[in-house]
C-alpha cells in the first residue's frame, strides 16, 4: 500500500526545487500551512460566533471584542508569516499599503486571507488566496514598491486554501499542481490531489450571469456560444457560480471548465484583483494545463500598477479561455 504523505512531507521533499534557500522557503509554506488550520477550525464556527455567542462587532462572552472573521484570517495570516522571520514584506487585501516586515526576510506574500467573505454567514465554501515572490529590492534595506509590482511570471508559488465541506489546500511552486485535504482528527494536511491536472473536456462556464447585459458584446458572444445546442461539441454547456472565487475555481479545476469576471460598463477592470486574487490563480491554472486571460493578454504578463488593480478576468480550460479571447476579439 502506498504510505500517505503529510503536507509537511511533501514541502521537505521539494526543498531541492529551490537550491540555495537553505529551508527558508519551506519555513514560510509552513507558515501558511499553520495559519490555514487556524483558519480554518475557526470557519467552522462561524455560525456559532455570530448566532449563538454574538454577532461581530459585539463583546464576546470573555467581553473581548468580536472580529469579523476576515480580518481574523488577516492578522492569523500576517502573525504566522511574520514569526518565521523570512517574509519582508505582505501585501493584502485588508490592507491598504502592504505591511512591511522583516528587512532581512528575502520573500514577498501577496494575498487575500479570507476571500468570498460575504458567503460566510450563509454557509457557503471561503477561501485563502497566496502568491509569493522573490524581493527585487536588496535583503536588509526598506522595502520599494516595484517588490510588490511584479509580473504574476515572476511568482515563485501561488495557492488557495478552500474552506468547504473539508478543507483543503492546493499549491503550486512552478512544478505541477498539489492538492492536499485537512484531517482534523489528526490535525495534517495530507496529500489527496498529486499532480492536479484541468479535464479535457470541461464544460462549465461560471459568471454572474447578472452582468450579461453590463458586458461587452464579446462576452455576450461567448456566453450564447456557451447556451447553444450543439451535441457535436458537447453543448450546451453547464452553468455553475457560488460567487466564491476559490470555490469556482478548485470545482472548475477538478470538472472542467472557465471562471469569467469580466469587465462590465460599470466596472470597465472588472472585480477581481491582480496581486492577490487573479494572478496565483492563474499560475495554477497553467500548471494545471489551462491558462488566464484578461480577454486579450496572458495575466502573469500584465506589468501591475497598484497594489489593489483590478483586471477583466478569464480562468480555466485553455480551450474556453480562447474561445472567450476569441469572441472577445471578433466582436469587441
Ligand atoms: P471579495 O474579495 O470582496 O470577497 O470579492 C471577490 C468575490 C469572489 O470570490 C467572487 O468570485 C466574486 O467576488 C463575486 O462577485 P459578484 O457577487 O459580483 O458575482
Ligand atoms: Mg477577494
Amino acid at each position: 500500500m502506498e504510505q500517505v504523505k503529510t503536507l509537511g512531507e511533501f514541502i521537505i521533499d521539494r526543498q531541492q526545487d529551490f537550491p540555495g534557500s537553505s529551508g527558508e522557503f519551506s519555513r514560510l509554506l509552513s507558515a501558511i500551512r499553520l495559519a490555514s488550520k487556524i483558519v480554518s477550525q475557526q470557519v467552522n464556527k462561524a455560525g456559532l460566533l455570530s448566532h449563538i455567542v454574538g454577532a461581530a462587532g459585539s463583546d464576546n462572552i470573555q467581553g473581548e471584542a468580536q472580529q469579523k472573521l476576515d480580518v481574523y484570517a488577516n492578522d492569523q495570516f500576517i502573525k504566522a508569516l511574520a514569526a518565521r522571520k523570512v517574509v519582508c514584506g505582505i501585501a493584502s487585501e485588508e490592507n491598504d499599503a502592504y505591511i512591511p516586515i522583516n528587512e532581512e526576510g528575502s520573500y514577498i506574500v501577496a494575498m487575500d486571507p479570507l476571500d468570498g467573505s460575504s458567503n460566510i454567514d450563509v454557509n457557503v465554501s471561503i477561501g485563502t488566496i497566496f502568491s509569493i515572490y522573490r524581493r527585487v529590492s536588496p535583503v536588509g534595506g526598506p522595502l520599494s514598491d516595484a517588490d510588490f509590482l511584479q509580473k504574476g511570471t515572476e511568482q515563485l508559488a501561488a495557492g488557495y486554501v478552500i474552506y468547504g465541506s473539508s478543507t483543503m489546500l492546493v499549491y503550486t511552486t512552478g512544478n505541477g499542481v498539489n492538492g492536499f485535504t485537512f484531517d482534523p482528527g489528526i490535525g495534517v494536511f495530507l496529500l489527496s490531489h498529486p499532480n492536479m491536472q484541468f479535464p479535457n473536456n470541461g464544460k462549465i462556464y461560471s459568471m454572474n450571469e447578472g452582468n450579461f447585459y453590463r458586458s461587452s458584446k464579446g462576452v455576450q458572444e461567448f456566453i450564447k456560444y456557451a447556451q447553444t445546442v450543439d451535441p457535436e461539441t458537447n453543448r450546451p454547456y453547464t452553468a455553475r457560480y457560488i460567487g466564491s472565487l476559490v470555490a469556482d475555481f478548485h470545482r472548475n479545476l477538478i470538472k472542467g471548465g472557465i471562471y469569467m469576471y469580466p469587465s462590465t460598463d460599470t466596472a470597465p477592470n472588472g472585480k477581481l484583483r491582480l496581486l492577490y486574487e487573479c494572478n496565483p490563480l492563474a499560475f495554477i491554472a497553467e500548471q494545471a494545463g489551462g491558462s488566464a486571460s484578461d480577454g486579450k493578454n496572458r495575466i502573469m504578463e500584465i506589468d501591475p500598477t497598484d497594489l489593489h488593480q483590478r483586471v477583466p478576468y478569464f480562468v480555466g480550460n485553455s480551450a474556453l479561455v480562447d474561445k472567450a479571447e476569441q469572441c472577445i476579439k471578433t466582436n469587441g
